[in-house]
């Protein structure tokens, strides 16, 4: 009998049988013939993606070599446990709230300036996107951090697709709206202050061309888990994670600069630049150090999160903006 204490986020031993056994007395109840005992290859890779992640063949996909990292990757548990996601409630502890967002239909809207705005289902995006698995380190303006498998497509490639106008100057993005869905977006104190749903964020389109700028998909080789903001969330590894936004509806490109959801609760603390930067404290986190979830493991923070290589010229000639904020 094993009397060790199982911490929340460790994989009950053989839970990949009990959802075999699970599968096949469904298709037994519904009268399709049992699946056999030995899976193929592909029935192996649905048993492993999450029941309700789109387009869950496509797992795991190929790992991009150019991608690596200065630390070992994050436990998964810890990652898919403790996360921001205000929609769902203020605390790190929402994963299981998350599972209320329903991934199926999922309309993704691309307009703006654009050629030719158009809607189109998500699974249908992912699937004319170039898939990929990227190591790249998250890092959260309260100071913890991760190191993480995204897999997902540049955003560079959704650009290509989209074809902003020359007069595009910043690229929108608006997480979905649905109160009935999210608790967090419900108004629980009224009139005297609501968050300004949808959560929004945004990029100059310098920065959403970036090489480093990539739409996630999927995380540890599997779809996105709900609470890491299935079915589409931005990466940008060398911001605060509160630029990172979730669970995508809506892509705009916009002359006029869009401000984020953390800039209007606060815009005296959170910005639209928010690169990383060890020497510009936040007014309630110092940044010169960062804590790795799972192993609490402390590290200096760098600048721009390391990666000043592939982003720093986009800073060049804007010293009198406040980057780093
Ligand atoms: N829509 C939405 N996106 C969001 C947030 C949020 O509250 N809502 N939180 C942000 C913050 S502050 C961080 S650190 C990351 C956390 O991502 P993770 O839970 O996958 O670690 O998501 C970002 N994206
Ligand atoms: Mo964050």
């Amino acid at each position: 009998m094993l009397t060790r204490v199982r911490r929340s986020w460790e994989m009950r031993e053989g839970a990949a049988t009990d959802e075999a056994v699970y599968l096949r007395r469904r298709a037994f109840m519904t009268g399709v013939a049992a699946a056999p005992l030995v899976l193929s290859g592909a029935g192996r890779a649905l048993l492993a993606a999450s029941p309700e992640g789109v387009a869950g063949e496509l797992y795991p996909a190929a790992r991009n070599p150019a991608w690596t990292l200065d630390r070992p990757l994050t436990a998964e548990g810890p990652v898919t446990s403790f996360n921001n996601f205000y929609e769902f409630g203020g605390s790190k502890r929402i994963a299981a709230a998350a599972q209320a967002l329903k991934l199926e239909p999922w309309a993704v809207t691309i307009d703006g300036l654009v050629e030719k705005p158009v809607t189109l289902d998500v699974e249908d995006l992912i699937r004319k996107m170039p898939l990929e698995e990227r190591l790249y380190r998250h890092r959260c303006v309260e100071a913890w951090a991760m190191a993480v498998p995204w897999t997902g497509f540049p955003l560079k490639a959704l650009l290509d697709f989209a074809r902003p106008l020359g007069s595009a100057k910043y690229l929108r993005m608006e997480t979905f709206h649905d109160p009935e869905v999210a608790p967090g977006q419900r108004s629980v104190l009224g009139f005297l202050f609501d968050y300004p749903w949808p959560y929004v964020e945004g990029l100059t389109m310098a920065e959403a061309a970036n090489e480093l700028a990539f739409i996630g998909t999927g995380l540890y080789g599997k779809p996105m888990p709900k609470q890491n903001g299935a079915p589409l969330r931005l990466v940008t590894p060398w911001k605060y994670g509160f630029k990172s936004i979730k669970s995508l509806v809506r892509f705009s490109f916009t002359e006029e600069r869009p401000k984020g959801f953390w800039e209007i609760v606060q815009g005296s603390e959170y910005g639209f630049w928010a690169n990383v930067n060890p020497a510009v404290p936040h007014p309630r986190w110092s940044q010169a150090e960062e804590e790795m979830l799972g192993t609490g493991e402390r590290r200096p923070t760098q600048l721009f999160n390391g990666y000043g290589e592939q982003v720093a010229h986009l800073y060049e000639g804007l010293a009198d903006e406040p980057l780093y904020m």
